[in-house]
C-alpha cells in the first residue's frame, strides 16, 4: 500500500515548485562559472571541485555539517523526541533532510508508524542472507541483503510499466520508506547471526526506529537506545561528494532504483578510508592499550605508538578529513555523550588522550591537511562500552544511518530530474599539454 503521510504530501507540494524554480534558474544562469578545476584537483580525487548540487546538508570546512541549514546542537534541540529526555529520533531528522522542514511531533510519529508497517523483511531475503558464510564481513552481508530486496522495487516495476518522469520521485520515496524500515531488521539479523546464537529478536512496537535496532540486536539499555538514536542521526548525511553518498547518487543517476544505489553506496562505505575507519580506529586503540598491558596509556606512550604506526606506512584512523579542517562536530557530539555516560571508561580516557597527542604528531608529518579527529575516532569507544565489542559490525551501523542521507538525496535527485552523471576524462598526456600551453602563455 502506498504511503499517505504528511511527509509525502509535503514533498508533493515542494518538488514541483522547486523544479519550476530550478529550471528557470538554470535557463537564465546556466553559463555562469561556479568553479575552475586545477590539475591538482584532477589528479587528487576531484577534491573540493564544486560539481554537485545538494540541499539536504552542507559541510563547512571549519564549522562541520549543517543538516538543511541546522547545526547538530540545533537539530538536537528542535527535532521532536520519542521521550522528553531522549535524543531525537533519526527518522525525524530524515523528515527534515527530505523536506527541509522541521516535522511536527505528529508528523514524526506518523512516519515512525509508516516505517513500522513496512519493516517485515521478505523470507527470500532472509534465506539469501542465511546462505552466506557467517564469517563473511558484515558489510558484505548488508550490501547483499539490500541488493536482494531489489526484486520488489516499486521504482523498477513502475519504470518498466512506463511511469511518467514526474512520478519518479514518488516511486523512489516508496522504495526508500521500505528500505529504511527494513535496514535495522537486517542489520540486527546480521549481528545476531554473526556474533550471537542467531535467535531473531522481534521488534518492540513501543520503540522508535533507532531504539528498536538496539532492541533487536539484543541490547535493552536506555542509554544505549539514546546512543543509537544519536549515532544514526549524526552519520546520516554529509553532503553528496563523500564516497558513499556520491556512489548512491551516481548509480541512481542511471535511473537504477534505491536498492541498487544503496547497495553500491555501502560497498564504498566499507572502505578503510571511509566508513571502515570506525572499525580500524577501535582496533588501533585496542592495539595501543594491549601494548601497555590493557591500561590507559600515558601521553608519551600514545605518541610513541602513533609514530610506530606512521613509520610503518599506515594512517592513524579516526583523524583527518577530505573536507573538514577542524574537529568534526559529530566527534564532539559523541565525545560529550562519553563525558556524560562513561567518563571513567578506560577506552574513553584513551581517546581523550589521543585528542591531545595525535594532532601535533600529524602536524609534524607536514602533509596532513586536517590533523583533527573525525567522526570515527569516538564511535567504537562508545559501542564497546555497551557491549558491542565486535568491531567489524561498526560500519554496518554507519550504513544504516547513511542510508537516510542517500535516500533523501535520491528522492530529490529524481524530483529535480538530476541527469545521468558523466564527467569527462582526459589523458595525462593531455594534462601535460595543457600545462605546457599555460606556461608558454604566461611566458609570452
Ligand atoms: N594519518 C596519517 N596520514 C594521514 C592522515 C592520518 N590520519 N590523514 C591524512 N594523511 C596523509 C594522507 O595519507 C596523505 O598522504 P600522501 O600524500 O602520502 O598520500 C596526506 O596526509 C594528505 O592527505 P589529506 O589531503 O590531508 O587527506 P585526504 O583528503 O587525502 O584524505 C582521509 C582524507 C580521511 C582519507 C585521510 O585523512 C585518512 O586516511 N584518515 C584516516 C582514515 C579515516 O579516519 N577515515 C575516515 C574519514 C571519515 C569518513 O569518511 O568516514
Amino acid at each position: 500500500m502506498e504511503a499517505n503521510i504528511e511527509l509525502k504530501k509535503t514533498l508533493a507540494r515542494l518538488i514541483p515548485e522547486w523544479n519550476k524554480d530550478l529550471r528557470a534558474f538554470v535557463k537564465e544562469n546556466g553559463s555562469v562559472k561556479a568553479d575552475e578545476v586545477s590539475i591538482d584537483q584532477i589528479m587528487g580525487g576531484m577534491r573540493s571541485i564544486k560539481a554537485l548540487p545538494c540541499d539536504t546538508s552542507y559541510l563547512d570546512a571549519m564549522e562541520g555539517i549543517r543538516f538543511r541549514g541546522f547545526t547538530i546542537p540545533e537539530v538536537r534541540e528542535k527535532l521532536p523526541k520519542p521521550a522528553p529526555d531522549a535524543v531525537p529520533s533519526p527518522l525525524a531528522l530524515w523528515h527534515l533532510l527530505l523536506t527541509g522542514e522541521m516535522p511536527s511531533a505528529a508528523a514524526a510519529q506518523e512516519l515512525e508508524e509508516e516505517i513500522r508497517r513496512r519493516s517485515e523483511v521478505p523470507a527470500y531475503v532472509m534465506d539469501a542472507m542465511r546462505a552466506l558464510p557467517k564469517d563473511m564481513h558484515p558489510m558484505t552481508q548488508l550490501s547483499i541483503g539490500v541488493l536482494a530486496m531489489q526484486k520488489d522495487s516499486v521504482f523498477a516495476k513502475k519504470y518498466s510499466e512506463g511511469m511518467k518522469k514526474d512520478e519518479h520521485w514518488d516511486a523512489m520515496l516508496e522504495d526508500s520508506l521500505t528500505l529504511v524500515a527494513r535496514l535495522p531488521v537486517i542489520a540486527a539479523f546480521i549481528y545476531r547471526r554473526t556474533y550471537k546464537d542467531g535467535t531473531v529478536i522481534p521488534a518492540d512496537p513501543k520503540l522508535d526506529w533507532a531504539a528498536n535496532m538496539a532492541h533487536m540486536m539484543g541490547v535493552d539499555n536506555k542509554d544505549y537506545q539514546n546512543l543509537c538514536r544519536l549515532y544514526l542521526l549524526l552519520h546520516s548525511d554529509h553532503e553528496s561528494g563523500n564516497v558513499s553518498a556520491h556512489t548512491g547518487l551516481l548509480v541512481g543517476s542511471a535511473l537504477s532504483d534505491i536498492y541498487y544505489s544503496v547497495s553500491a553506496a555501502l560497498n564504498g562505505l566499507a572502505g578503510p578510508l571511509h566508513g571502515l575507519a570506525t572499525q580500524e580506529c577501535l582496533n588501533w586503540i585496542l592495539g595501543l592499550m594491549k601494548a601497555y598491558g590493557g591500561r590507559t596509556p600515558t601521553k608519551e606512550e600514545v605518541e610513541k605508538y602513533a609514530w610506530e604506526t606512521l613509520n610503518a606506512g599506515h594512517v592513524i584512523p579516526g583523524f583527518g578529513h577530505a573536507v573538514l579542517r577542524n574537529t568534526d562536530p559529530r566527534y564532539v557530539a559523541q565525545s560529550d555523550f562519553g563525558a556524560k555516560y562513561l567518563p571513567e571508561d578506560p577506552i574513553y580516557k584513551t581517546v581523550t588522550t589521543m585528542l591531545e597527542v595525535i594532532p601535533p604528531v600529524l602536524r609534524q608529518l607536514g602533509k596532513v591537511k586536517n590533523p583533527w579527529p573525525n567522526v570515527d575516532a569516538m564511535t567504537g569507544c562508545l559501542q564497546q562500552h555497551y557491549g558491542i565489542t565486535e568491531t567489524d559490525f561498526y560500519t554496518v551501523i554507519f550504513g544504516v544511518s547513511r542510508a537516510l542521507g542517500i535516500t533523501a538525496q535520491a528522492v530529490w535527485a529524481r524530483g529535480i530530474h538530476f541527469p545521468l552523471e558523466r564527467p569527462k576524462s582526459v589523458t595525462t598526456r593531455m594534462l601535460k599539454d595543457i600545462a605546457a600551453k599555460s606556461k608558454a602563455g604566461a611566458a609570452a
